[in-house]
């Protein structure tokens, strides 16, 4: 993968966002963009899609055990997702700090500025996503977009 990375986050990263059904639908997308933008992240690519079941099992495989599960495949295939690739420094740990935690109601408290407790519902429906590790996001972005050669020029991006 081309992406150069180091634990300093000393070097450029991507790393995958979602507008999640409930973001897509409360018109959130803009909002969400704005926070994007000014917190240094550059977006590389972008589509919206709708996943199927099976898209989203695969996606979310590494919950397939959980209680949850089923609900949260039904929920993420509830409508249109908006994918996204992000790139700064250090863009896989600082998306998920400007995201917030898992829980939308608790982000409400503990966040009150993260993207989650803006337009978050709960701890299902929390409005976006962001790849936990470098791993993770390398996998999920080759899951959306395939390869991405590390020369491309940010910005180059189909526009909505
Ligand atoms: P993350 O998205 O903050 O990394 P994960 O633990 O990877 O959180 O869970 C993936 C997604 O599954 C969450 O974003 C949320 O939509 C949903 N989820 C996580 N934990 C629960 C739960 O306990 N109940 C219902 N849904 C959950």
């Amino acid at each position: 993968f081309p992406v150069r990375s180091s634990s300093d986050g000393s070097t450029e990263e991507k790393t995958l966002a979602i507008i999640k059904p409930d973001g897509l639908l409360g018109n959130y997308t803009e909002r969400i963009k704005n926070v994007i933008m000014d917190s240094g992240f550059s977006i590389l690519r972008e589509t919206i899609t709708q996943l199927d079941e099976e898209r989203a099992s695969t996606f979310y495989a590494e919950h397939s055990s959980k209680s949850f599960f089923s609900s949260l495949i039904k929920y993420m295939t509830s409508g249109p997702v908006l994918v996204i690739v992000l790139q700064k420094k250090n863009a896989v740990a600082d998306w998920r700090t400007v995201i917030g935690p898992t829980d939308a109601v608790k982000a409400k408290v503990t966040h009150p500025n993260s993207i989650r407790a803006m337009c978050g519902l709960d701890l299902e429906k929390n409005c976006v996503h962001g790849s936990d590790s470098l791993q993770s996001a390398q996998r999920e972005i080759s899951f959306f977009f395939g390869e991405i050669s590390s020369g491309e020029l940010v910005g180059m991006h189909d526009e909505l």
